[in-house]
């Protein structure tokens, strides 16, 4: 498959993602083959201009493939006799790194040419820029620029699923941090919709903090230029006794301050925030 938009693709899995997947490939112009277990979902697709696989092989033989099913296993489960010698595998299946890496392994010893991917997007968002795709493996000779932002990540398979479950972990934790102080002030009857712009700016400032200390990380040296970790312990008490006072849950403030009394105890109290990397780098207590 080469840069130009004519050039074909296979979509394997028309659930929600895959039906988004091969209708911004059919919108932008390639020829697109597509191939579900349930047929029937391919039935749009064809309509819009889709060729419907026969077969797995059929599908395997149009192109470029681009895998999206449930889970690793149902990849595995699906391809596992399907003969994959000189094919060019794209899976944009969720899973961990050990499963793309596994999954690769077991690919290139099919004879395939295998990338793993991860899609930091929503069905609606895909054929957009907005629409995050993520690659690692071997670097791709095709565009998939009709899905939205693709970034190839490096030649390690297991990179693309471990930047989406480390976005993950970002996403989930700034929403249970924003669903904690909402919870809070909901105490004191501010409402949800009052307090999100304020909790808008705290995040943008606090992203804005990253690249200064992913140099500290890097470097390895955590100066405390702004406030010492045992000035931060000491407003995390705050938050832990407020949330207390409060009745409501108290078990996320006493897990951040925990790991920085942990941190403390380490002889870390005089430098800055980002020495609780140290933490975070070994198996929890
Ligand atoms: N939907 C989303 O917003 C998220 C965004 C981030 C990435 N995820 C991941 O994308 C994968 C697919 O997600 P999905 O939302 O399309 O999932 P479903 O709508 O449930 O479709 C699942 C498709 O997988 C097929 N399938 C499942 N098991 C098998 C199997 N053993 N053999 C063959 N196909 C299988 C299923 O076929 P059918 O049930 O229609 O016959 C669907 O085509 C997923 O990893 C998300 O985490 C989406």
């Amino acid at each position: 498959m080469n840069n130009e938009t004519t050039a074909p693709v296979t979509v394997l899995g028309l659930g929600l993602m895959g039906t988004a997947l091969a209708r911004a490939f059919l919108k932008a112009g390639h020829p697109t083959t597509v191939w579900n277990r349930t047929a029937a979902k391919a039935d749009s697709l064809v309509a819009e201009g889709a060729r419907l696989a026969p077969t797995i092989g059929d599908a395997l033989a149009g192109g470029v493939t681009i895998v999206c099913l449930t889970d690793y296993s149902a990849v595995r489960e699906l391809l596992g006799d399907a003969g994959l010698e000189g094919t060019t595998l794209v899976n944009l299946t969720s899973g961990d790194s050990a499963q793309a890496r596994e999954t690769a392994a077991w690919a290139e010893k099919q004879g395939a040419r295998y990338l793993d991917g991860a899609i930091m997007a929503i069905p609606s968002s895909i054929g957009t820029a907005e629409a995050v795709i993520l690659l690692s493996g071997p670097r791709p000779d095709f565009d998939l620029g009709a899905l939205g932002t693709v970034s190839h990540l490096g030649e390690d398979p297991g990179l693309a699923s471990l930047y989406d479950v480390a976005g993950l972990t970002m996403m989930w934790s700034v929403l249970n941090a924003w669903l904690q102080g909402t919870a809070m002030l909901k105490t004191a009857g501010v409402d949800a919709a009052t307090y999100a712009p304020f909790a808008q700016q705290i995040a943008a400032g606090v992203a804005g903090w990253l690249p200064g200390y992913a140099e500290q990380i890097d470097k390895g040296a955590f100066p405390a230029e702004v406030s010492a970790l045992e000035t931060d312990a000491r407003a995390m008490a705050h938050m832990v006794e407020e949330s207390e006072a409060l009745g409501v849950n108290a078990e996320l403030p006493k897990l951040i301050k925990a790991m920085a009394d942990r941190a403390i105890a380490a002889g870390h109290g005089g430098e800055q925030y980002p020495v609780l990397i140290r933490e975070f780098e070994r198996p929890g207590e």
